[in-house]
């Protein structure tokens, strides 16, 4: 499952020099692109109660990891650390700009403590290398 937060339907068409010129759309493709043989469920919302939900789906035999942008509740967001916190799959977090090179607001992730790790700054390519770090961890297990 690959969920993404608030403001990233926008992707592609606003502050490209930050985040780049592909859409959401383009990042769906270049996974299926690279991996033609996983079946992802990609969403994204703005709503932080539906980003929850998808979390809560996901405690369920058919999903093997988590592949998540969580956008600006990266920074805030208690409800999805501790959603996070009751799922026991791969969690991978990942952010298409370098958090830790921009406004110090943005230097502390939340959700972060929750998830297995972390991939930032590598633009859309952060997403991929986010699959190879699910699949590298779903090998050990
Ligand atoms: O670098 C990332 O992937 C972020 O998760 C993106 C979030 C930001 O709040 C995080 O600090 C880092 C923002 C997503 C907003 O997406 C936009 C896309 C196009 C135009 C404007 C915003």
């Amino acid at each position: 499952m690959v969920l993404n937060g608030p403001n990233l339907n926008l992707l592609g068409q606003r502050d490209k020099n930050v985040y780049g010129s592909d859409t959401l759309e383009d990042v769906k493709n270049l996974l299926s692109g690279h991996f033609p043989e996983i079946d992802f469920i990609f969403l994204q919302s703005n709503h932080e109660g539906d980003l929850i939900d998808a979390i809560q789906s996901a405690r369920t035999d058919t999903i093997d990891a988590l592949i998540a942008n969580w956008g600006g509740f990266t920074h805030t967001s208690v409800a999805i650390h501790d959603a996070l916190e009751l799922l026991t799959i791969p969690k991978v977090e990942v952010h298409i700009s370098n958090i830790h090179a921009r406004e110090e607001f943005r230097e502390r992730s939340v959700t972060g403590k929750a998830m297995d790790g972390i991939i930032t700054g590598f633009g859309t390519y952060s997403y991929v290398l986010g699959v190879k770090a699910a699949l590298q961890l779903l090998s050990k297990k």
